[in-house]
């Protein structure tokens, strides 16, 4: 946030790595109850945040040691792929991305799972939510304003609506009004139309977080990158989670290779989308992808309960 507007609550992540704030007198250990109970109610206040706002921070959320092994692994992977500034306005001339990152590295597994951020986005979707894609996106010096949009705004649904997306950028790098922090308007996940692709800055604020911290929001919200006039880039990573009985943005189930597939977490499968939404939506021959990929023996879908 700049200095003049107001700040929002602030909200301590207690992973690994992290220090919390509010949660412990010196020398006293609060027990793993507790300290759970602790952790449910910041995520229902970051929930009930994104309900009234749009958006909320959640303040050093994410280990130190996983946001230098993201960097050195996003500098790596550009060079090997030899990635270059798209030449379209929307994904910026001066801005270099890499998708489709779960297929890429193992690291990104921790990335859709993340303790801090998955609760928050589940209360906003339901734990039913899919990861639609994950990028990354590094704003290069030079880079403009990204027309102001929302992410649900190719979805043919009259507005406002309940959160079908719920997206999260995490700040690799600090992120600055002057270095391309991503730009919104508050309360605009509530209108009736979507963001209208103009690259003016009036009325927007900018979502100015330490490295380590997370913008989450509702799909609805208008938002886009900002304009970067320093000399060194804003790196970020795009995690995006739809619910579950939408189409993902990024196609997780041929985009990554079955035995990648194979390897995941459990509830990496299921976000991924080889589970099957409320007991039915995504089966094959009544089937879950999953027990499909793996010739396993499936429990069935909801017809079968009964
Ligand atoms: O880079 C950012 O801060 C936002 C990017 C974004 O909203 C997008 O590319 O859809």
């Amino acid at each position: 946030m700049r200095p003049d507007e107001p700040r929002l609550p602030a909200f301590h992540g207690s992973g690994e790595g992290c220090y919390n704030a509010g949660s412990t007198r010196a020398g006293e250990k609060p027990d793993r109850q507790a300290a759970e109970e602790e952790d449910s109610m910041e995520f229902d206040a970051h929930a009930q945040a994104i309900e009234t706002q749009g958006f909320t921070i959640v303040e050093n959320a994410i280990e130190p040691g996983l946001i230098d092994a993201l960097i050195d692994m996003l500098e790596g992977l550009e060079l090997a792929l030899g990635t270059e500034p798209a030449r379209n306005d929307f994904e910026g001339r001066a801005t270099t991305r890499v998708y489709n990152l779960l297929a890429r590295d193992r690291l990104f597994e921790k990335v859709p799972i993340h303790p801090q951020i998955l609760p928050i986005v589940e209360r906003v979707l339901d734990p039913g939510c899919l990861v639609s894609s994950l990028s990354s996106i590094r704003i290069l010096p030079g880079e403009l304003p990204q027309p102001l949009h929302a992410d649900d705004q190719l979805i043919p649904i009259a507005r406002p609506h309940p959160p079908l997306i719920c997206n999260t950028m995490w700040a690799l790098t600090d992120f600055t009004a002057e270095n391309g922090a991503t730009r919104f308007v508050p309360g605009s996940h509530k209108s009736a139309t979507a963001g209208d692709l103009s690259r003016s800055t009036a009325g927007t604020r900018c979502a100015e977080m330490r490295r380590g911290s997370v913008l989450v929001w509702d799909g609805s919200l208008w938002h886009g990158g900002g304009a970067n006039s320093t000399d060194k880039p804003r790196i970020g990573l795009a995690m995006n989670y739809c619910a579950g009985f939408m189409r993902q943005q990024e196609n997780q189930q041929l985009g990554i290779p079955p035995e990648r597939l194979r390897a995941f977490a459990p509830r990496l499968q299921q976000l991924v989308g080889l589970d099957i939404y409320n007991g039915l939506i995504g089966h094959i021959d009544k089937k879950r992808p999953l027990d499909v990929l793996n010739g396993t023996k499936s429990r069935g879908v909801i017809w079968d309960v009964g």
